[in-house]
């Protein structure tokens, strides 16, 4: 398995209630390294244009709100299949049907307001980070 890198967010819900310090520990644990970090306002543009690819769902406008609600912490994390690991200790996108132990389960207030983001593969792992950071940010 080849170290590869994934593109996560820490969400409003999380870091509102000072837990971003809390959430890396579980990210760190897992077998990631974060090579990138940075605590933005997201703009409505940016969260429109990154999730873009939900645009015609039911959910569209609650979660563009929900995301710039307040500030998130965007990170690259690097690691053995980085998108399978974080995926992982993220848990189901539900809380209510994410695994002990996982970050949803264990801080997730809601199916939206779930403390955490992460890639779904590494193509889109790689079009994340490049939304988001210069080649320059990131340090491996
Ligand atoms: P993410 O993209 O944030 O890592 O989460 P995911 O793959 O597990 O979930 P996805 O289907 O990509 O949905 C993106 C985010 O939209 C919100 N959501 N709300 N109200 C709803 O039914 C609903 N469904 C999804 C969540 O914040 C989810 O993480
Ligand atoms: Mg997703």
């Amino acid at each position: 398995m080849a170290v590869t890198r994934t593109f996560s967010i820490i969400k409003p819900d999380a870091t509102r209630r000072n837990l971003t310090g809390a959430i890396t520990k579980m990210l760190e644990d897992a077998g990631l390294r974060v090579v990138a970090s940075k605590r933005i306002q997201m703009t409505k543009e940016q969260a429109e244009g990154f999730y873009a690819v939900h645009a015609e769902r039911p959910f569209f406008n609650d979660l563009v709100s929900f995301m710039i609600s307040g500030p998130v912490v965007v990170q690259v994390l690097e690691g053995e299949d980085a998108v399978k690991a974080n995926r992982d200790v993220m848990g189901a996108t539900n809380p209510a049907d994410a695994a002990e132990g996982t970050i949803r389960k264990t801080f997730a207030e809601s199916i939206e307001a779930n403390s955490a983001h992460g890639s779904d593969s590494d193509e889109n792992a790689a079009i994340e980070i490049a939304y988001f950071f210069k080649p320059e940010e990131i340090v491996g």
